[in-house]
């Protein structure tokens, strides 16, 4: 689809989907405000051209700030989204290594690697510091080779060093554990402005062990060109605007945060593994991206939901053949509430449904199971149902102690949650005393 961020860009710009801000903006709090207007009122992308500080530079902002973002940059209509992230898996292109890579126009190794010459922007209030939030890392199992692809935040300690956020309950964070049992660093390469296949390949719910270069190289329909790194054995994408190669630090953690999170409140400061810079390379003229988090909904939102979306869809499938629609609700963050809608066919299908999501441990902790009558997208559809077709008393389930995302500050503890699942559809027996009132003829009225 997109050779890389700049024709990604470029098609942005026609679709009237770009901003290129002119204003004088700073990298503290400024890029970040531009960020969370635009995804508050659903509007473009943003290129800041005038960087204080930071001649030379530009910053991308909100690239995918909205749904319709994410599906212009894997050229699918919105409606077909989730059909196409059901195929991901299965669909996969191998990548391939050119030599003549442009991300490798400008480079600095030793002494010159210097995080503070890169335009790192601080976003919330309360956060704890500049970080580079949608860097897309690349590490190397270091039993298998096999690489991994994520995103992690990185926060700027210094010149040269850079916390990585990469819990053990993500394949970076475990790669980082399996090399550290070896007493090693783990080489990880971080790439900032790439094509929007790898940034959604990078974010697929695709086992440990499958290499998501693979997947975007099928989500574009062409191999991912790779080159290889200046400092250490990894590959990364050609077309990056930079580079940053590191190694972490065997055993070493830093308090990373406070910092604002996904759920729309601030995760406190926690233990990450450390990584030490041992290279930076960048295009001429580079584009430095960044991305907002925060409050629902932002860039960090509209890319995980399809991902889940996917992988719930799956799971229903699994119990009740036929599914109208799956709805990871905005509110919900896209990972911890979810609307299902299906065709029952047996009593207690709906209750089924809910166990098995309950039981995902992908971060859901609230289910509601809808009749295929009620769009799940539609609130007051839901609402509707759960007022007429649903009895706290024996149609609510409460599951005590699940695993949950390590930032819902409602948890007990961390990763601990209670799950609730709200069968709101109609028993089968007088299935009538449920049927929605309709006027005949509706759609013949002409004259309003
Ligand atoms: C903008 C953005 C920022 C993210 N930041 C983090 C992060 O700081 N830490 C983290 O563990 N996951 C973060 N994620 C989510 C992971 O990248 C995602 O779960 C990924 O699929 C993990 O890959 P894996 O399945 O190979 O472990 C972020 C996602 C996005 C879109
Ligand atoms: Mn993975």
């Amino acid at each position: 689809m997109f050779e890389d961020l700049r024709s990604f860009l470029t098609h942005l710009e026609s679709q009237k989907q770009l901003l290129r801000v002119k204003d004088e903006v700073d990298v503290k709090y400024e890029i970040a405000a531009g960020m969370r207007k635009t995804s508050d009122i659903e509007g473009p992308a943003l290129l800041f051209e005038n960087i204080r500080g930071y001649r030379g530079w530009r910053v991308l902002g909100g690239l995918f700030a909205t749904r319709k973002l994410v599906a212009l940059g894997l050229g699918v209509p919105q409606e077909q989204m989730l059909e196409r992230y059901l195929t991901l898996e299965d669909e996969r292109i191998p990548p391939e290594v050119i030599s003549d890579a442009p991300c490798k126009e400008i480079r600095w190794t030793g002494d010159q690697v210097d995080l503070s010459k890169l335009p790192i922007v601080t976003h919330a209030g309360k956060d704890c510091g500049p970080y580079v939030t949608i860097g897309v890392q690349i590490g190397k199992n270091p039993d298998s080779g096999i690489r991994n692809l994520s995103i992690h935040r990185m926060l700027v300690l210094g010149k040269d060093h850079l916390s990585l956020w990469a819990p053990a309950d993500h394949h970076l964070g475990r790669m980082i554990l399996m090399a550290e049992e070896k007493n090693k660093g783990l080489e990880v390469a971080t790439a900032i402005g790439v094509d929007p296949a790898i940034v959604v390949g990078s974010q697929a719910r695709v086992p440990f062990g499958i290499d998501e270069f693979h997947v975007a190289g099928g989500l574009r329909g062409a191999a991912v060109k790779l080159t290889r790194c200046e400092t250490i054995d990894v590959e990364v994408p050609a077309f990056s605007e930079v580079v940053i190669e590191g190694v972490t630090v065997p055993g070493e953690r830093v308090a990373d945060g406070p910092y604002g999170e996904y759920p729309g409140c601030y995760s406190e400061a926690k233990q990450a593994p450390v990584l030490k810079v041992t290279a930076i390379t960048m295009r001429q003229n580079p584009i430095w991206q960044t991305a907002l988090t925060g409050m629902p909904v932002t860039e960090n939102h509209t890319l995980i939901e399809y991902g889940n979306a996917a992988v719930v869809y799956r799971e229903v499938r699994k119990v009740v053949p036929e599914v109208r629609g799956i709805n990871m609700t905005p509110g919900g963050t896209f990972r911890h509430h979810v609307v299902v809608s299906i065709k029952k066919r047996t009593e207690n299908e709906g209750r089924n449904v809910i166990l098995a999501l309950l039981s995902m441990g992908i971060g859901l902790k609230q289910v509601i199971v809808v009749d295929d009558d009620i769009d799940p997208f539609d609130p007051m559809q839901v609402d509707w149902a759960m007022a007429t077709r649903f009895q706290a008393d024996k149609d609510a389930i409460i599951i005590p102690r699940i695993a949950c995302s390590t930032l819902d500050p409602s948890c007990p503890e961390p990763r601990v949650t209670a799950g609730l699942g709200i069968d709101a559809t109609a028993p089968m027996k007088d299935r009538w005393r449920f049927e929605k009132v309709e006027i005949p003829g509706v759609d013949k009225v002409k004259y309003i």
